[in-house]
């Protein structure tokens, strides 16, 4: 959707040439271009700081991302002219010389697309949010809480976190108060992958996913000379990739030693030889069903013949 509106207030400046780092440090990411159902975590860098160079006819970064009423500002630090434009009504800089600035605010949520009418080629969209969100990590283990952070445009006094419900629907499940720089965070509880967003009146922030790690159990069996090690997880993780690892004493590290799936019923068993090992771990490096990746605990090897160790 595209939210333009004749009233945006357009601010063009004449200056010197922004930092060209300062716009590559933006990276553009590859997300999809409806902050509502973005899957992806966004990134809103500190007010102010959302600079798109010019350099080589590229709009770099390609897509910007912003809140609700904070400037992207443009800076042709290219050797030509350009502009920049909206492809409907909307704002337009006006030619742009070498080394002029040009900043634009946006009132409302949503996808804007621009371009530059010298080089049709030129193009780039800014992704307006009326929230900021993101989560301290991308998995979260069994019972262990969520720790979610945004940033709030300014006159937000409180944020609600919701979090998608098995029918579909959103619940609050915890609250924010924006500090003096406008950031906020919360902790909220996981049980299993989960999908939160934050809320004040109708600004929204992009979904942000959280997956959760399953537990993995291990257990190591000498049965003669060779030593057994059974795997296993909560909850099952059937079809799962499973890395055996030992631990490497002189290189202070585990390394893997072998691999395998899990089972239907998510158990691997592995069988290692006589070569002296002293802990073991299991690896789950990708999850199914939403989960993600999870280390077991090191349990140690049993070395004598009567050595039985479980986990
Ligand atoms: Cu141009």
């Amino acid at each position: 959707m595209i939210h333009v509106r004749r009233s945006l207030a357009v601010v063009a400046l004449l200056g010197a040439l922004g930092d060209p780092a300062a716009a590559r440090a933006a990276a553009p990411h590859d997300m999809p271009p409806a902050p509502a159902t973005s899957n992806a975590t966004m990134m809103v860098p500190a007010e102010a700081a959302v600079v798109v160079g010019m350099k080589g006819k590229i709009f770099a970064p390609g897509t910007s991302d912003v809140l609700v009423g904070e400037p992207v500002t443009w800076v042709n630090d290219d050797g030509t002219a350009h502009d920049v434009a909206t492809f409907a009504d909307g704002f337009d800089s006006g030619r742009m010389e070498a080394g002029a600035r040009f900043s634009q605010t946006f009132p409302e949520q949503g996808t804007y697309q621009y371009h530059c009418t010298l080089h049709r080629f030129m193009f780039g969209s800014v992704r307006v949010f009326g929230l900021a969100l993101g989560a301290a990590a991308r998995s979260a283990g069994p019972g262990q809480p969520a720790t979610l952070s945004g940033r709030a445009p300014a006159g937000v006094e409180a944020v609600t976190i919701e979090r998608l419900g098995a029918g579909g629907a959103w619940e609050a499940v915890g609250g924010a108060v924006p500090g003096a720089d406008r950031a906020f965070s919360a902790q909220v509880a996981t049980t299993g992958p989960s999908a939160f967003r934050a809320r004040s009146g109708e600004l929204l922030s992009p979904v942000v996913r959280v997956a959760a790690r399953p537990i993995v159990h291990v257990s190591a069996t000498r049965r003669g000379a060779s030593i057994a090690v059974a795997v296993s997880t909560d909850p099952a993780q059937p079809g799962a990739r499973v890395a055996l690892q030992h631990y490497v004493r002189e290189r202070f590290t585990f390394v893997t030693v072998a691999r395998g799936t899990l089972t239907r019923a998510s158990h691997a068993t592995f069988s290692l030889g006589s070569r002296h090992y002293e802990r073991v771990r299991a690896v789950i490096t990708q999850g199914v069903r939403g989960y993600g990746s999870a280390t077991s605990t090191a349990v140690g090897v049993p070395t004598g013949a009567h050595g039985h160790h479980h986990h």
